[in-house]
């Protein structure tokens, strides 16, 4: 298609500035199709960018490799440039947008030269759902178009939903590698530079558009596909914000009993928490089912009927590779056995993947690793530090609509009635097992307290040390977190207020993660985890499973089965109030965590943590 069949005006006169600006040598409008899709992995391949699978172990599997400079989301090349700096909050990096857009609109002159300008309409969620909302991404990548092709719904079908003058989020990408005469890529191009990448968001610009997001220099992940982290959460919570809705950092799951009755439920953890794990969970506990509806965001609204529907706005997994084995998850193993992208893991020499900690050593006498380097194949999966073979960030880039345990109403477009919210972190200590809020409020003080141990000492912050990452939105609110809560304490008052409260999803929160006093584990985790579920599905029915507690209600001794190898000891200790562990928690999140918020942190979280103070002390 055309740049002068562009049926809409202004979506026509944006991408008319874009080329004005980029200097794009041509101008692709692309359709979705998969024809398409399989010419921009030709594009790539016959570069020597990429790399066909053997197609006896990997049919239509591609493998690639980022630049060592472009490996992940660039937190700190990362802004929220609203009007205000206080509308940004502590918690982003702000600058003012006339400035930023001033400097970016200078990296993007000519920036695309020698190549060529792709324009992708997508849309984030079913297409022409009520939930779901259209965003138009420019980039120079062949490798953005192919991974947003399985990452949403692109092509003519969204242009016709967006008609003459519907809304869309524009989204400018560049890799920032304008090509001469004649040059052609040899490697990953990007900006080598972190200090040139932007991955700027303007969530309330005055110009022709409201919402924006421009991206410059990096051709990697959230960076680079902008429907995810930019658009389904950073811009979406501003506009969820506005309109009255919630967009958050959710997996979306299908819990099924043995009876036969259905709860969906969303859930919220930090990053290295397992969120694509329990997503995928195959339970342990006999007659109970788990599918998924979504790995990463979840879109929520409620209905006529006072429920709140869910939709997964995405159409694929964009999943770490490390760490997911037969073991950990192997629903995710199973859907990346064909028609898969995978970016920075390592290369066998019969042309498969391999990563650390997928469950069997590395085949062969040698493997490539990520960086292109022939080194010898490890005797074993353990990860070696410095050393890897697939980098810790690389991932699967696999269709939703591949994965066995996919839940047949996924790509419903009025979306999926939410009976219960999970939160978690990885905690060793205080936090049990698993544990219900005594109301909406409640619920949105554990949501905001959200917290877990840091994995690796990167980050300059101790190993151990909590990270508060309040929803698990840390990196992703577009606005001030403060606002934020407040926000989500509105929504709950509102459904109150109009006789909805016992329709409200029920809250709670979960740790998988305790540690006895030798730093073991305590819980075995994964596939066990449907025993806390299965608890949770019996609350959302009110059964007498609990006993009310200062923290919240947690598990009635027996309401839980032991699983095999943990002990009726382990499981009390773990559905307990540590009464010394929550007054430190407190304390911390008193000096620490909520004081950073100011006057925007709503009064009512403040006075919450005056009340289970005075209790515990009772
Ligand atoms: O690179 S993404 O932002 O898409 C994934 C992640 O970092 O969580
Ligand atoms: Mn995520």
């Amino acid at each position: 298609m055309k740049l002068n069949e562009l049926k809409h005006a202004k979506l026509k006169g944006w991408v008319e500035d874009a080329v004005a600006l980029m200097t794009p040598d041509s101008v692709e409008i692309c359709d979705g199709s998969k024809a398409e899709y399989d010419r921009m992995i030709k594009t790539m391949v016959d570069a020597g960018l990429g790399v066909a699978l053997n197609p006896d172990k990997r049919p239509g599997c591609y493998w690639f490799c980022s630049d060592p400079s472009d490996v992940a989301r660039a937190e700190s090349r990362t802004f929220i440039a609203s009007r205000k700096k206080e509308d940004a909050g502590p918690t982003n990096n702000w600058t003012d947008p006339d400035e930023l857009k001033a400097t970016m609109k200078g990296q993007y002159k000519g920036c695309m030269k020698g190549r060529t300008m792709y324009v992708i309409p997508f849309s984030m969620g079913p297409v022409g759902s009520d939930i779901a909302k259209i965003g138009v991404e420019i980039t120079d990548s062949p490798y953005v178009v192919f991974n947003m092709h399985i990452m949403t719904r692109v092509g003519v079908k969204v242009l016709d939903v967006l008609g003459k003058d519907g809304f869309f989020v524009p989204c400018l990408h560049s890799i920032a590698k304008p090509l001469g005469p004649g040059e052609k890529d040899t490697v990953w191009p990007c900006e080598p530079d972190v200090s040139k990448k932007f991955i700027s968001h303007f969530p309330d610009s005055t110009g022709d558009f409201k919402y924006e997001i421009w991206s410059y220099g990096s051709g990697y992940g959230g960076n680079a596909l902008l429907g995810k982290k930019c658009l389904a959460l950073r811009i979406a919570s501003v506009l969820a914000r506005d309109e009255g809705w919630l967009a958050e950092h959710m997996l979306i799951l299908k819990l099924t009993n043995p009876q036969g009755n259905v709860k969906y439920v969303a859930g919220a953890l930090p990053s290295a928490c397992g969120k694509t794990n329990l997503a995928m969970l195959i339970p342990t506990l006999p007659g109970w089912k788990v599918e998924t509806i979504g790995d990463d965001i979840a879109w929520m609204k409620f209905g006529k009927d006072g429920h709140l529907y869910a939709i997964n706005p995405e159409a694929g997994f964009f999943g770490v590779a490390p760490g997911t084995s037969d073991h950990s998850n192997k629903s995710a193993m199973d859907s990346i056995k064909k028609n898969t992208i995978f970016t920075n893991t390592g290369l066998t020499e019969d042309g498969d993947i391999w990563w650390e900690q997928i469950g069997y050593p590395a085949p062969g006498k040698t493997i490539t690793t990520w960086k292109g380097e022939k080194v010898p194949s490890p005797k074993t999966d353990k990860a070696v530090a410095g050393q890897e073979i697939a980098h810790p960030n690389s991932r699967f880039t696999v269709p939703a609509s591949q994965c066995h345990v996919i839940a047949k109403e996924w790509e419903d477009p009025k979306g999926v009635p939410i009976s219960a919210f999970l939160f978690g972190g990885r905690r060793a200590t205080t936090i049990p097992l698993v544990n219900q809020s005594k109301s909406w409020v409640h619920g949105v003080f554990m949501g905001s307290i959200t917290g877990s141990e840091i994995t690796a000492a990167a980050l300059d912050i101790k190993a151990g040390t909590v990270r508060r990452d309040p929803f698990a939105m840390l990196p992703f609110c577009g606005y001030h977190m403060g606002d934020y809560f407040a926000h989500w304490l509105k929504l709950g008052k509102k459904a109150q207020d109009e006789g909805n409260g016992d329709k409200l999803p029920k809250i709670f929160f979960v740790n998988w993660f305790r540690k006895d006093k030798d730093g073991k584990f305590m819980w075995p985790g994964y596939g066990e985890n449907s025993r806390v579920l299965a608890w949770m599905f019996d609350r959302c029915d009110n059964k007498d499973n609990c006993l009310e507690t200062p923290i919240g209600f947690l598990p009635k001794p027996g309401s839980i089965e032991a699983p095999a190898g943990t002990s009726a000891e382990t499981l009390a200790e773990l559905t307990k109030v540590d009464i010394d562990g929550w007054k430190k928690e407190i304390a911390d999140i008193k000096d620490k965590h909520y004081s950073q918020f100011g006057d925007k942190l709503p009064k009512e979280l403040y006075d919450l943590l005056d009340v289970l103070e005075k209790e515990l002390h009772a």
